[in-house]
């Protein structure tokens, strides 16, 4: 159950940000509009939202899940693997240890994205990306088990449609995995209920729990249907303008 999320307005200077899909330029009134749906979405799920101010040295610090790890026993700060956002954690570490007094964190030359790191109950998938590097997955994996969680390594470096491990796959709970059809037979992921992720509807994969809804994103109907047929209640957000930064559902908040 999650009673909290920390989130960060997106700035004027978002669409500075990384990217390497060409949906076009977000923009920005477009942006701010779709983050404040976002917030009201957490609030309906009953959690209090920390709003932090945007941070114009950093474009891509909406994506706020890049920075941490928050868990039920202990949080852990990242080291985004992006040149350009590797000071988001810095920015971000007075308000996570306000609920977090005990931080252990992901040092040089370790890189973690919280976008590879999905949790699934008592276990932590962590992907090797071009973001999360070898050092990184290691030092998370010794963290992870400091405070009692098992966690396995997936190198997902090869499959080219996706930034991070969560672009492809989401935990939902009730033993159910969100999965886009390329990394369905993956061994790692077979004790799971799957919900296959059709290849044009493949942006959906990232979707999140929050408490009894599961946040969707707007414009996929055959996977929101599908959550909806196994009886997962659905909110659909318009997200067009963080696709075209490869951001998703789960990035936009740090959820405790
Ligand atoms: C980036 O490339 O770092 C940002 N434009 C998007 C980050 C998305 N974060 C995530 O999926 N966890």
């Amino acid at each position: 159950m999650f009673t909290h999320a920390i989130v960060r307005l997106p700035g004027s200077n978002f669409a500075d940000g990384l990217t390497t899909v060409d949906f076009g330029v977000p923009r920005f009134e477009l942006v701010s509009e779709q983050h404040a749906r976002y917030c009201e979405a957490l609030r309906d799920c009953g959690l209090a939202v920390t709003t932090l101010a945007a941070d114009l040295n950093h474009p891509d610090s909406t994506f706020v899940e890049d920075t941490a790890v928050l868990t039920e026993r202990g949080a852990i700060l990242l080291r985004p693997g992006a040149a350009s956002r590797v000071g988001e954690t810095e920015a971000i570490r007075e308000t996570i240890g306000r609920f977090f007094p005990a931080l252990l964190a992901i040092g040089a030359p370790g890189t973690v994205d919280g976008g590879d790191i999905c949790e699934a109950g008592e276990h932590f998938f962590i992907g090797l990306s071009h973001r999360t590097n070898d050092e990184g997955a290691r030092q998370l994996v010794n963290h992870l088990a400091k405070l009692g969680y098992t966690s396995s390594v997936v190198d997902v470096r090869a499959v080219k449609s996706i930034l991070h491990l969560k672009s492809g796959i989401s935990y939902l709970g009730e033993n159910t995995i969100v999965v886009i059809e390329e990394m369905a037979h993956w061994e790692e992921f077979q004790k799971y209920e799957p919900v296959a992720v059709s290849m044009e509807e493949s942006y959906a994969a990232n979707c999140v729990r929050v408490n009894q809804r599961v946040l969707v994103a707007q414009g996929y109907p055959r996977m929101q249907m599908d959550l909806e047929r196994r009886g997962f209640k659905t909110t659909a957000l318009d997200m067009s303008e963080f696709q075209k930064m490869e951001g998703g559902l789960s990035c936009l908040s740090l959820r405790f």
